[in-house]
């Protein structure tokens, strides 16, 4: 007996993704899970050449990381998702202050946030498709969600090295929920073109340095310094932290395609990710020990307190001097 082929209806991947539009995802689209010649090059040269710093976790199971197809057997097809977060009313409060929280970070921690509705995701995939084999990721699995999304038209990869939308700028999360479905033939995600052209805002705006086209150098981003590095930032940076104590959005803000008019005023959908009367406080004042062993649920929490706390006070500490 032959087995049906597992192959994804049109109608039925246009029903999944209007659901994912009522979970809140903007954007949507579906590729193969493999990496073009080009990127898998330049990965494979990241690990080899441990480019990736202290963040020794990233050269764990390769063999995914270079060939997604391996996080699920017999994987086919990846459906690419991106989640806008930026809180409008953050802007006011973030521009004038001295200690800065990145804008993703601001909300609970959109790991179980956005965990949550994949999985609801999901379950409205297998009414459809009950034989269906499905995994789900976002951020912390090994697979390169970038280069997933660029190829699932969400996006270009810009020179500050984030997916951009034409139409909403970067400030959105990136999921990947992998299959074994096959796409159909008459449903292509187009990769959209390179918009970036001769600017060179956020290389020239990088306070350390950190971007050559298209490439970061890890150990110089603030992002870094500040949440995966698990060592105070040292010195020859903090001058140049700009307040930033959790996280970096320069490359972002100075973007004009997170300027332009129809984005700058543009707010996430999603309470989850609105500012936490926690991070206000902690924003305006160094938590003590109790206040930040009871913050909960915040992607803050990915830094021990004593790191941070040292941190805090020596970027403090800097722009006091500098008044
Ligand atoms: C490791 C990591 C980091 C590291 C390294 C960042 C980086 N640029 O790779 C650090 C801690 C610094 C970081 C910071 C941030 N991160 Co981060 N991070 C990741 C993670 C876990 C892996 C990314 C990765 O594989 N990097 C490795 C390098 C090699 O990849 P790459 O930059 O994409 O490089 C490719 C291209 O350059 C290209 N390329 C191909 N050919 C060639 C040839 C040449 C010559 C060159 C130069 C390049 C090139 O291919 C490369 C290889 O993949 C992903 C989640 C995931 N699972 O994918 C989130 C992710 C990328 N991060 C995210 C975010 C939001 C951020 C921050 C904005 C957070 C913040 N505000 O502080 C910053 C942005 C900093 C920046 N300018 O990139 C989002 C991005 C969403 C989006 N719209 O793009 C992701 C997707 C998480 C998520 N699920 O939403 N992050
Ligand atoms: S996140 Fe900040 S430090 Fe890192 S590349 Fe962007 S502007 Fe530079
Ligand atoms: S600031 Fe300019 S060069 Fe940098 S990512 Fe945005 S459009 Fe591209």
């Amino acid at each position: 007996m032959s087995h049906p082929q597992k192959i994804f209806d049109k109608d039925i991947l246009l029903k999944i993704q209007g659901y994912s539009q009522e979970l809140g995802f903007e954007l949507f689209g579906i590729t193969r899970p493999l990496l073009q010649k080009e990127d898998y090059d330049y990965l494979k040269r990241f690990i080899e050449e441990k480019k990736y710093a202290n963040m020794h976790w990233f050269s764990n199971y390769p063999e995914i990381r270079l060939n997604p197809q391996n996080i699920l057997p017999n994987s086919k097809s990846v459906i690419v998702l991106g989640f806008y977060y930026r809180d409008i009313q953050y802007e006011d409060i973030i521009r004038n202050q001295k200690i800065k929280i990145s804008r993703y970070a601001i909300g609970k921690d959109y790991h179980n946030v956005l965990k949550k509705k994949l999985k609801q995701l999901e379950k409205f995939i297998k009414i459809y498709y009950k034989d269906i084999y499905i995994r789900s990721t976002i951020d912390s699995a090994p697979v390169p969600e970038k280069l997933l999304a660029k190829y699932a038209g969400l996006g270009w990869q810009g020179k500050n090295t984030n997916i951009i939308n034409p139409e909403i700028g970067s400030y959105f999360f990136l999921s990947c929920i992998f299959t074994d479905y096959e796409i159909p033939s008459d449903w292509e995600s187009k990769q959209i073109t390179d918009h970036c052209k001769g600017c060179r805002l956020c290389i020239e705006h990088c306070p350390t340095k950190a971007l050559e086209p298209y490439k970061l150098i890890v150990e110089r981003c603030i992002s870094y310094l500040t949440i995966e590095s698990k060592i105070p930032i040292p010195e020859e940076y903090l001058e140049k932290s700009n307040g930033w104590v959790f996280g970096c959005d320069i490359c972002q803000e100075v973007c004009p395609f997170n300027r332009r008019k129809n984005v700058s005023k543009k707010t996430t959908k999603e309470s989850n990710f609105l500012l936490r009367e926690e991070i206000k406080n902690i924003i305006h004042q160094l938590p003590e020990k109790e206040e930040w062993e009871n913050l909960k649920n915040s992607p803050l929490k990915r830094v021990k307190y004593e790191i941070f706390k040292e941190n805090y006070k020596n970027i403090l500490k800097y722009e006091y001097t500098q008044c």
